[in-house]
C-alpha cells in the first residue's frame, strides 16, 4: 500500500476521483458492521467509491488474557488509527464502546449511528435450554471477561460463578457449545444480532440485574480530525438520541477517568425532551455499588452550527448534525453525574476495583 497517498481511480470518461479507503478489524462481527456503515454511506452518496481494508489488532492477536488484564487503553484501535495517520485509511468502523473516551489528538468520531438493542443477553448451553440465569444450578459457571458484568450479576445472583472467556463471538460460542465448561455467556446482544444469532439469545439482562457498557450496541467512524470534508460529509449519518446519549455516557466515564478496565455501567433514554441518564460503579464482587440517576431538559435539535470545526468536538464525537446547546447539556449531564457518584465515594471504589483486578 502507497503510504502517505489518498487512492484514485480514473473512471471510464476519463475523470479522476477519489477512492474512500475504510479501515477494520477482520473478525467477523467487524466486517459485518464495517459492510453495513459502508451501504449506508453509498446509499447516501451513490456515487462514492469504497473500499475496505481489514487490519488485525493487539486485542485481536492476545486472545489468552481478559481483555481488562492487557492494561494497553486503545486494545482495538490504535492499529486503526497508525493506518488513519499514514492515510493509508480514510474512515476507520469501531464499535463506539470499544472507543477510549479521550481519542489521541489529531482523532475523532464524525459519526454515530443509530444505536441498537443496547442491552446484554444470556446464551446458554443447549443442555440448558429453557432455563435463565435464576434457575441455573448452583456454582453454574457462568463465561465472561467484562468486569462490569461480572460485577453486576455476582451481587443480583450469588449462586453463579463467573469466568473469563476471550476470543471474537464466533470463538467464544464454539467454546460454549463444543465444550463442558461452561453453562452460559453473557455477550452484547447488539453483536449477536448483527451476526445472525439472535435466535441464541434466550433472555435479555434488564437494567435492574445489569446495565450496560457506555456506547454499547452503537456504530462509530473515526476520521482524521483535520478531514473537515470528510466530517461533513459523515455528519448525516449521526442519529440525534443516540448521539446525546453517548455524549452524556462517554462524559460519565471520562470523568469518573474509567476505562474498559474498570467495573462501570451505564442505562440511558431520550423522552418527552428529557434525557436521563443512570450510571453505576461497582466493586468486583459487586458488594459495594453507587447507582445514581439525573436528567436534563434537551432543547428542540436545531443543527449545531454550518461548519465543522472543533469547537464541535464532545468527549471524541464532532458533529454539527445535532444542536450544539444539546451536546453541551448531555455533556453536562455526564459531568455532573460522575461528580455526584464521586462525592459519595465513587473514586475509592473504581481505586480498589482496579487494585484486585491488577494483582488477579
Ligand atoms: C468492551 C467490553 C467488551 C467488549 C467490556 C464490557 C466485552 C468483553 C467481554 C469495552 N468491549 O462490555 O464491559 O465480554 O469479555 C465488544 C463486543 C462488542 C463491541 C462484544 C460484546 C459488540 C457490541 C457493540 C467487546 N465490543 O460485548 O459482547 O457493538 O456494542
Amino acid at each position: 500500500m502507497e503510504e502517505g497517498l489518498f487512492k484514485y481511480i480514473r473512471n471510464g470518461d476519463g475523470k479522476v476521483r477519489r477512492i474512500f479507503r475504510i479501515g477494520t478489524r477482520k473478525s467477523q462481527l467487524a466486517l459485518i458492521q464495517t459492510d453495513s456503515v459502508a451501504d449506508k454511506i453509498k446509499e447516501l452518496y451513490p456515487d462514492i467509491i469504497l473500499e475496505i481494508v481489514g487490519m488485525s489488532t493487539i486485542g485481536d492477536k492476545i486472545l489468552d488474557t481478559a481483555l481488562s488484564k492487557i492494561g494497553e487503553k486503545s486494545l482495538f484501535t490504535k492499529e486503526l488509527e497508525n493506518a488513519l495517520e499514514k492515510n493509508m485509511v480514510d474512515l476507520v468502523v469501531h464499535s463506539l464502546k470499544d472507543l477510549p473516551t479521550t481519542l489521541p489528538p489529531g482523532f475523532t468520531i464524525a459519526a454515530v449511528l443509530k444505536r441498537e438493542n443496547p442491552h446484554d443477553a444470556v446464551v446458554l448451553h443447549p443442555k440448558n435450554v429453557g432455563k435463565s440465569l435464576e434457575t441455573l444450578s448452583e456454582n453454574s459457571v457462568i463465561g465472561t471477561s467484562s468486569l462490569r458484568r461480572a460485577a453486576q450479576l455476582k451481587k443480583k445472583f450469588p449462586h453463579l460463578e463467573f469466568k473469563d472467556i476471550r476470543g471474537n463471538l464466533n470463538t467464544r460460542l464454539k467454546k460454549l457449545d463444543e465444550k463442558d465448561d461452561f453453562a452460559a455467556i453473557i455477550l452484547a446482544a447488539a453483536g449477536l444480532r448483527r451476526m445472525g444469532w439472535e435466535n441464541r439469545i434466550s433472555q435479555i439482562l434488564e437494567p435492574k440485574d445489569c446495565m450496560y457498557a457506555v456506547g454499547q450496541g452503537a456504530l462509530a467512524v473515526e476520521v482524521r480530525a483535520r478531514d473537515t470534508d470528510i466530517l461533513e460529509m459523515l455528519s448525516v449519518l449521526n442519529d440525534g438520541d443516540t448521539v446525546l446519549r453517548c455524549i452524556a455516557e462517554r462524559a460519565f466515564l471520562r470523568h469518573l477517568e474509567g476505562g474498559c478496565s474498570v467495573p462501570v455501567a451505564v442505562h440511558t433514554e431520550v423522552k418527552d425532551s428529557q434525557l436521563y441518564l443512570t450510571g453505576g460503579v461497582y466493586s468486583l464482587d459487586g458488594s459495594e455499588s453507587l447507582k445514581d440517576t439525573m436528567q436534563t431538559c434537551i432543547p428542540a435539535t436545531a443543527k449545531c452550527q454550518e461548519e465543522v470545526d472543533e469547537r464541535c468536538q464532545r468527549v471524541g464525537v464532532t458533529t454539527v448534525k445535532v444542536g450544539g446547546e444539546s451536546q453541551d447539556k448531555a455533556e453536562r449531564l455526564g459531568i455532573d453525574l460522575a461528580k455526584l457518584l464521586l462525592s459519595k465515594g465513587a473514586k475509592e471504589i473504581l481505586t480498589a476495583a482496579r487494585q484486585q483486578n491488577d494483582a488477579r
